[in-house]
């Protein structure tokens, strides 16, 4: 059995699926693109859209991280990610969508907004898990890396700020529910808890996301303010993130 998940390191989507592969024990092969280069090599995986994450299991093809926590479930049914009773698996899912749909987006607009103003910090994100010259290449090209990702995924000042006010929203949300119980549904680890704490990791960094995460005090000012104040909404989360990873 071959197991391939075609991935960029930093994207949060693909570490939904690398933390699903890893709470199941499924043995994978990850193959890192670098964003830009990607396209051709997934829209040929999938003769659709070139997004990643992309799970090859035995030539079987899925895209997206939602579908592909599907697929797991179905094909490897040990360690369900999610409940089987109608009602609190409706309300997984639910909060899936939710997180994938808000906070996804969110956390990458306000982050690369204020990242990609450091060439130096955002390109060893970039281009992490691929050959070292691809770091050379992103340097040279910057300007216009900078340029496609921005018109790529509508960065700017206003879309970060709007971003910002969605997070702030969604992690006062998340906080009240982990003050009421333990996980997000009902009194067991879900898929919902998963996809909280592989979303929001951008916002505390955990050593076990393979990339090269800046030093603190190399983060821009603008995000170490608001990492601050949004302290004690994010602990929960890194709480799942450190107990269930
Ligand atoms: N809903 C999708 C979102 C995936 C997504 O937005 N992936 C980004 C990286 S984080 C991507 O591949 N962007 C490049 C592209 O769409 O070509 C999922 O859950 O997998």
């Amino acid at each position: 059995m071959t197991v391939k998940l075609y991935q960029f390191c930093i994207s949060h989507y693909a570490e939904k699926v690398r933390w699903a592969l890893d709470y199941k024990g499924i043995n994978y092969q990850p193959v890192n693109l670098l964003p830009g280069q990607h396209v051709k090599s997934i829209r040929a995986l999938t003769k659709a859209e070139s997004s990643v994450p992309v799970l090859d299991h035995d030539g079987q093809i899925i895209q997206g991280s939602a579908q592909i926590l599907d697929y797991l479930d179905q094909a490897f049914p040990e360690r369900p990610l999610a409940p089987e009773s109608p009602d609190a698996r409706e309300q997984v899912l639910a909060w899936e969508k939710k997180l994938d749909d808000l906070a996804g987006p969110a956390i990458r607009t306000w982050i690369y907004h204020y990242f990609l103003q450091r060439p130096k910090v955002v390109i060893p994100l970039l281009a992490a898990g691929t050959p070292f010259y691809n770091r050379i290449i992103l340097s040279l090209a910057f300007s216009r890396v900078d340029e496609i990702m921005r018109k790529w995924m509508k960065i700017n000042q206003a879309t970060a700020d709007t971003a910002q006010q969605a997070l702030e929203t969604l992690l006062a949300e998340l906080a009240e529910a982990y003050r009421q119980q333990p996980y997000l549904v009902g009194d067991q680890f879900s898929r919902a808890d998963l996809t909280a704490g592989a979303l929001m990791a951008p916002l505390f960094q955990p050593p076990q996301y393979p990339v090269p995460w800046p030093k603190p005090v190399k983060i821009p000012k603008p995000v170490q303010a608001m990492l601050a104040q949004w302290q004690d909404d994010i602990a929960p989360i890194a709480e799942i993130y450190r107990n269930n990873r």
